[in-house]
């Protein structure tokens, strides 16, 4: 799905099977920090591995359109009661104080919260004044121009290349989807020929590492892993290895937490610390998995974990399920004013399978939302 790398890079190495290869060797699956570099567990050969002399957008092609338009279609089934109900403003004949006012009430309804909804509104109007719009049809065109420029900031591509290794760590609260997206990053990375080593830094429970087990080897690529190990520890090792061994990405996946749980958030600028002490200037990218459905509630955890940990970035998931989408508004708003610039939204997932990672895109985003 990310053939832009494979295009960028020229090296077009086939794509590694569907189906979980024959169980690896248990040394090879739990690689110790010292294993030697000449154990790679990757479909590419080494040969391949080459790292790319400018950084390299995880950015998908746009092409296959089919596959990009099933994943749009999921998006705008997961935003249809958004969309529906945005839309029904649309439908009368004037534009009046009433058509403004249930804009307001559609989209506080739909989690973009007061400031953003308030924006919009705004900045509608006065689009509506210049165009010298004079059906409700051409507001609704106006609405989906003023969400796009909104989102606009938040459409970044993650890059990897340049450092050696690019190490990502990964955060956010329990079940938002972090272990399901590095699972399907990974295999993204993996089809590009990008060499990978997961670093399972969720040493709270057995399950959470068996399920990055199976992800690993599902993409056939190295895991660090210790039985009841210290999280900082684990990522230590980890990114140490991914060192040693010349990976392209490392990426730590953390146990789930609340921003409130404070030893827990302390844990995790551990994490983050330690990971710098094995590598100057690591985790070169901080992401923020957020679940979609939580509402005005994910601005909450993006604010939380930003002040925590410095955000570099945010993948929103399960935006196919109950999920409103104008949290996305809310958080483009919050971002205009943060001191850093805006927390890009890397990718967004829309279900449980690979091709349901995409990047964010926010004029496909904006029309989801309202048609
Ligand atoms: N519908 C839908 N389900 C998703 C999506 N992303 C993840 N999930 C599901 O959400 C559930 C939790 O995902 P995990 O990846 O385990 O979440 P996590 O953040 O690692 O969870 P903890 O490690 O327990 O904090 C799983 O059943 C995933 O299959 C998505 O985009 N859409
Ligand atoms: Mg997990």
């Amino acid at each position: 799905m990310f053939s832009f790398i494979k295009k960028k890079l020229g090296l077009g190495g086939s794509p590694a099977p569907a189906d979980p290869p024959a169980a690896l060797a248990p040394e090879t699956r739990a690689a110790p920090v010292a294993a030697p570099a000449s154990a790679p567990v990757l479909a590419a050969p080494p040969s391949a591995l080459v790292t790319p002399p400018v950084p390299t957008p995880v950015k998908p092609a746009p092409e296959p359109v089919v596959e990009r338009r099933s994943w749009m279609d999921k998006l705008k089934a997961g935003l249809r009661k958004t969309s529906s109900s945005i839309s029904q403003v649309f439908t009368g004949t004037q534009i009046d104080d009433a058509l403004y006012e249930e804009l307001e009430a559609a989209l506080l309804m739909a989690d973009a919260g007061v400031a953003a909804t308030e924006h919009l509104l705004a900045d509608l109007k006065r689009r509506v004044k210049e165009a010298k719009a004079s059906d409700p049809a051409a507001v609704k065109v106006l609405l989906i121009e003023a969400i796009t420029e909104l989102l606009k900031p938040l459409e970044q591509s993650l890059a990897v290349g340049q450092h050696t290794p690019t190490v990502i760590m990964v955060a956010g609260v329990n079940g938002a989807g972090k272990t399901t997206t590095i699972g399907k990053l990974t295999r993204h990375l993996s089809d590009s020929n990008q060499r990978v080593l997961l670093a399972a830094a969720d040493t709270f429970r057995a399950a959470a590492r068996e399920q990055l087990l199976v992800w690993a080897d599902r993409n056939r690529v190295d895991i660090v892993s210790q039985e009841n190990g210290d999280p900082a520890a684990v990522t230590f090792d980890a990114v140490q290895a991914g060192r040693a061994r010349g990976c392209d990405v490392v990426i730590a996946d953390t146990a789930g937490r609340l921003a409130t749980q404070l030893h827990l958030m302390d844990e995790l600028r551990k994490v983050k610390r330690v990971i710098g002490k094995a590598m100057d200037g690591a985790p070169h990218e901080v992401l923020l998995v957020v679940d979609g459905n939580t509402g005005q509630n994910a601005l909450s955890q993006v604010k939380a974990f930003d002040e925590a940990l410095g955000l570099t970035g945010l993948v929103v998931t399960k935006l196919d399920g109950t999920a409103k989408g104008g949290v996305l508004a809310a958080i483009a708003l919050w971002s205009r004013g943060r001191p850093g610039g805006a927390v890009p939204v890397y990718f967004v997932g829309v279900g449980e399978k690979l091709e349901d990672l995409q990047t964010f895109n926010a004029r496909e985003f904006a029309q989801a939302l309202l048609t």
